[in-house]
């Protein structure tokens, strides 16, 4: 005789909501608000980036640059209102974040065509990269497991004078620090 057999209707209900919620945290769906998630995982923190043109000197600038997050799962979106730019030397290979794909306009790439690829947020200390393509929305999720000081910069050549101008490695610009706390 199964068990399985036995089990209340209701149980079975609360199995698929479960499955259901699972999905769409692998999924990298919009999260809705903590209440209503399952007990057992803490709700992702989020955080959100933007790549906006500096008006005073037309330089690209995440922003912020400097920021706090927890350790634990973090959902990350870029806005990034630059211009597409056509990196023929990217290898564009997405790096270090859960199921080893960002989510471009909503669709999952582990790695992107280079041929719009504008800038990159990219932490050598945590083996994690991400392609961020001019005039887009890109998504990923990254489980932070220590706490420190993280540098990360952009690796695309993105600045006036290729990859050794500025703004590239200018503080505040394509660089900047993400505590972990
Ligand atoms: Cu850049």
């Amino acid at each position: 005789m199964s068990e399985g057999h036995n089990l209340p209707v209701w149980i079975l209900g609360a199995l698929l909501v479960v499955a259901g919620v699972g999905f769409g945290l692998a999924a990298g769906l919009p999260l809705t608000s903590a209440s209503g998630g399952t007990p057992s995982a803490a709700a992702p923190a989020h955080l959100e980036l933007t790549i906006v043109i500096n008006p005073v000197n037309g330089m690209p600038q995440y922003s912020p640059a400097n920021f706090t997050v927890p350790t634990g799962l973090v959902v990350v979106t870029i806005h990034d209102t630059d211009s597409p730019m056509n990196w023929s030397g990217c290898l564009c290979q997405v790096r270090g974040v859960v199921h080893g794909v960002e989510y471009l306009n909503q669709t999952p790439y582990a790695i992107l065509p280079s041929a719009n690829v504008a800038h990159t947020f990219t932490i050598p200390a945590l083996g994690l990269n991400v392609l961020s393509p001019g005039q887009s929305t890109v998504t990923f999720t990254m489980d932070l497991v220590n706490p420190g000081a993280f540098t990360w910069f952009c690796m695309a050549p993105c600045g006036s004078d290729g990859s050794s101008g500025a703004p590239m490695g200018v503080p505040g610009y394509m660089t900047g620090t993400m505590t972990v706390a």
